[in-house]
């Protein structure tokens, strides 16, 4: 049997990251688990080919559509929870749902979180390995003049609050602006005992950033490494510029992804890989692949791509949007997976 990543790895768990001509080669050569469509408007969540898709509008006029598919070795099964849409293959869960536009997110973002981290708990995927939280005006305010993201973020943190005796560790995840209002969630899970969470020592835990970047902190961790039979998978959190709390090289695009990327390999590194008890050689920055590079300003989408196509490897796949960024003054963020 053959498997789409280069090389002769066979983890349980893979993705693709292609235009949507592209990925249906890939889809033959495993069990799909989940979609994430990388779409010019926003749709539901639905059940499609007997498998979740999550719809996000993140595609611009002037960037290709991308299509992110999830499969796996094992058997799926697949189902709806509610308004959520899901599937799981015995190791790994996918979740996918849509919160609709809100005058205010933070009760409705409790109630969607706990929602899901309990239909996860009680499937038996207790640990959470990458959640996506893709946020329709992220910088904008809600109907009581809170910043979307802020209001977003306390809802969050309540509901992870309220199940810390089950969810005491935050897993990778990514904040990211989309381009029509709402909030589209979806998120990996697994089986007990394989993931290990990761923080950068060049940044400040995210949920120990100070009150000044919010109400309550994000609830996020760098990385979450993911061991399966062969190493593993290192799954890269949305990263940005930022050097403890604070964003570095403001209004500097080559500034902020040129930080971005050394974060992420400091991150990535052996070194730091070591100090979380996680084994193997560790990776570079030039392992990231299936890359989402997103960048605010179109017009700087050149520059960065510029410095990505010399910095990742020729053959990962790498797809850019162009959607806001959680912080007005954050340019660019990249994330990815190693393997
Ligand atoms: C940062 O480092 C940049 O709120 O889930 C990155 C990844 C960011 C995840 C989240 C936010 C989130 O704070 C923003």
């Amino acid at each position: 049997m053959s498997y789409p990543q280069r090389g002769d790895r066979t983890p349980g768990l893979w993705s693709a990251l292609a235009s949507k001509a592209g990925a249906s080669a890939e889809s033959a050569s495993g069990n799909l688990l989940g979609r994430i469509s990388y779409a010019g408007e926003p749709a539901e969540p639905v059940l499609a080919d007997g498998a979740p898709r999550l719809t996000a509008h993140m595609a611009a006029k002037n960037l290709a559509t991308t299509e992110e598919v999830w499969q796996t070795d094992r058997p799926v099964r697949s189902g709806t929870a509610g308004e959520a849409v899901f599937a799981e293959d015995g190791e790994h869960l996918f979740y996918a749902v849509r919160l609709g536009p809100q005058p205010t997110y933070r009760e409705r973002v409790r109630d969607l979180y706990e929602n899901a981290l309990e239909f996860t708990w009680s499937r038996g995927y207790t640990d959470l390995v990458r959640i996506w939280n893709l946020i329709g005006e992220i910088t904008g305010r809600n109907a009581e003049g809170v910043e979307i993201y802020r209001d977003f973020c306390t809802g969050r943190a309540e509901a992870f609050a309220a199940l810390a005796d089950r969810f005491p560790r935050l897993s990778a995840a990514t904040g990211i602006g989309t381009l029509s209002p709402g909030i589209d969630l979806c998120f990996l899970s697994a089986k007990p005992g394989r993931t290990t969470h990761l923080e950068n020592p060049r940044q400040t835990p995210a949920y120990q950033y100070p009150s000044e970047y919010g109400p309550r902190s994000p609830s996020f961790a760098r990385a979450t490494f993911l061991r399966d039979q062969n190493a593993g998978s290192l799954f890269v959190s949305g990263t940005a510029s930022i050097l403890g709390a604070d964003t570095a090289h403001v209004d500097d695009i080559a500034g902020q992804t040129l930080e971005t990327l050394r974060n992420i390999d400091v991150l990535v590194g052996s070194e730091n890989l070591g100090r979380h008890g996680v084994r193997g050689d560790g990776y570079t920055v030039r392992d990231l692949d299936q890359v989402k590079v997103y960048v605010r300003d179109s017009a700087h989408i050149s520059t960065v791509r510029n410095i990505c196509s010399l910095v990742f490897s020729p053959g990962s796949e790498i797809a850019y949007f162009n959607v806001d960024v959680c912080r007005p003054d954050l340019l660019v963020e990249i994330e990815g997976v190693c393997r």
